[in-house]
């Protein structure tokens, strides 16, 4: 039957079963489309990476013997979607079948569902191939719970997938190595210097701008860093375990302006387009760690192994359990503006300085950055989780909804009212001071919570708690702030929430 296997973007798994065979009768499209590249404001490096790593996929398949339609954003036929480029080649080429892979994204997910009820031909949908669970296995595992705690979703993949296991005990007789990682990085202490590419993406680039794409953000199109085939992919693993793995659970949740990636994998884009599979990354440090376990720490390798077996399936199972009204949740009630710095880096606090100023130039930010630096300071400011959302949707390289607004909306802006977290995360400047090296030489005082120059973070931090009250108190988990929070002068306390409302008011200024 003369069949149509739609790949988007996303999916560019060469070990796809879809590909074991050539077949003259299967023909696959990919598609560079309007609809893909317009949903938000994308980082310049994103839309040009998803086009580079399409087209390299494209040509291997080629190359391989597949057929393959390969539509370019400025392609005269191009219509711009998914499904009015899929009728136009079902009718010029007058295909009988279609064929389609599990979107990742809800949206997405939704169209096709909707589109394939419009087709006239047969069709077939098919797993990715990719994750260790199912879209609804976690909320098969956490049925009639009201609390989707992470590290029992952990273990139960641990178990499941015979991860670091000892019949049924864990390696090691311990879970979890998480109080072993979090070191601030020694003073004067340089991190591995990135591996980067140099792929020439100008023609890309030129198409993007020649279409009008409105992104965001700065690139070097001759020396694209980002891997954008399975190869580059492979070459970042090999320098990840090599160079990386040794300190990185260490300095997990380290942060410095002297670097923009420490000893993070770098390794999110490859693994969500599907370049490289969650299990052969995890088996690949594994392997790296039996072959030198008197130089790489256990504390390492768990610490690793649980990002992407554990937080990674987490999210995505919390994503498909909770759609399509986990979009739309906003606990507080949170109706601000995202700060206009947020698309420029220009402000003085050091801390947003850089970690903006750095996903702005590599579309990166390593997971302590994003959480604790943007997330929080938005979370404290009160900015509508729409705008934030938006946010991070468009400026990460390795931005997908289907794991980025379970990271953002739940996890750092607690607008799911504690389902991806049991708590709130915010903190005042001496955690940020604590992780990392930006406060030294940040023009306002980390110590001081009113007055001239007073760190933002501090009175804002207590101002959120303030607010939220009649919310959080009852939280056990946070308790201790309201104790300290009650027991300061009230005179204080009111200099701390006018010192709060005058930031918020010139929060432009800051
Ligand atoms: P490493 O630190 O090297 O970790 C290894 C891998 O573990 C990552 O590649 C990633 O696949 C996985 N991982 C680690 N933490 C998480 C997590 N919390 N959730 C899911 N997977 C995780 N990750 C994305 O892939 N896309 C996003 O759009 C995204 N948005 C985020 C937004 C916010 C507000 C926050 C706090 C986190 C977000 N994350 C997102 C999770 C995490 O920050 C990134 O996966 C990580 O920074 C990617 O860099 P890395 O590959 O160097 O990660
Ligand atoms: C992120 C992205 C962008 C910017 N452009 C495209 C595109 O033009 N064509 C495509 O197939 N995929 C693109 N992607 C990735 C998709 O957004 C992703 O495949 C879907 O949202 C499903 O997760
Ligand atoms: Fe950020 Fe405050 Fe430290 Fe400056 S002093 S870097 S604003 S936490």
């Amino acid at each position: 039957m003369k069949t149509l296997r739609l790949i988007l973007g996303d999916q560019l798994n060469r070990y796809h079963s879809w590909f074991n065979k050539i077949d003259q009768n299967i023909t696959y499209v990919l598609m560079e489309v309007r609809t893909e590249t317009d949903y938000v404001w994308h980082h310049i490096q994103k839309v040009a990476g998803f086009f580079a790593a399409m087209q390299e996929f494209a040509k291997e398949l080629e190359q391989q013997g597949h057929h393959v339609i390969y539509i370019k954003l400025n392609d005269e036929h191009n219509l711009q979607s998914f499904e009015s480029n899929i009728d136009q080649l079902i009718s010029i080429h007058q295909f009988e079948h279609f064929e389609y892979q599990l979107p990742d994204e809800y949206r997405v997910d939704q169209l096709e569902k909707n589109y394939i009820l419009t087709l006239s031909i047969t069709h077939k949908v098919f797993d990715t191939e990719h994750f260790f669970s199912k879209r609804e296995e976690l909320e098969e595992f956490f049925k009639g719970k009201k609390l989707f705690i992470m590290e029992g979703f952990y273990q139960y993949m641990r178990k499941k997938h015979r991860v670091l296991m000892q019949g049924d005990e864990p390696l090691t007789g311990k879970w979890n190595y998480d109080s072993e990682n979090r070191k601030r990085l020694p003073n004067n202490h340089l991190p591995a210097y990135p591996l980067v590419f140099n792929n020439d993406v100008t023609e890309i680039v030129h198409e993007i701008k020649k279409a009008n794409v409105r992104t965001i953000g700065t690139i070097d199109p001759a020396n694209f860093v980002w891997p954008v085939n399975r190869e580059q992919s492979l070459e970042l693993l090999e320098f990840f375990v090599k160079e990386c793995l040794p300190m990185f659970g260490t300095y997990q949740d380290a942060m410095t302006p002297h670097s923009w990636s420490i000893y993070h994998s770098r390794l999110s884009f490859t693994m969500n387009t599907k370049m490289l599979a969650p299990l052969e990354v995890i088996n690949r440090a594994i392997k790296e760690w039996e072959n030198n376990n008197n130089k790489i720490t256990y504390n390492q390798l768990e610490g690793f192994v649980r990002q992407i077996i554990g937080w990674r399936e987490y999210m995505r199972g919390i994503y498909w359990a909770k759609m399509p009204e986990y979009a739309e949740l906003n606990y507080f009630g949170n109706q601000n503006t995202l700060p206009d710095w947020y698309w420029t880096g220009k402000t003085k606090m050091n801390c947003l300085k850089y970690s903006i100023l750095q996903s702005l130039e590599h579309a990166y930010a390593h997971h302590i950055q994003r959480l604790m630096i943007t997330g929080n300071f938005a979370l404290l400011a009160g900015v509508n989780p729409d705008e934030v959302d938006a946010w991070y949707l468009g400026i990460y390289i390795d931005a997908l909804q289907w794991v980025e607004i379970t990271n953002t909306r739940g996890m750092s802006q607690f607008a799911d009212g504690g389902i991806a977290g049991t708590k709130p995360y915010v903190s005042s400047a001496s955690y940020i001071d604590k992780m990392s090296h930006y406060c030294g030489s940040c023009y306002y005082n980390k110590a001081k919570r009113t007055g001239d120059k007073a760190c933002p973070f501090n009175s804002l931090y207590w101002n959120f708690y303030d607010q939220h009250e009649n919310k959080l108190a009852k939280n056990q988990r946070i308790s201790m702030m309201y104790k300290a929070w009650n027991k300061m002068e009230p005179s204080l306390k009111s200099e701390i929430l006018e010192q709060a409302e005058y930031y918020l008011k010139y929060i432009n200024e800051l």
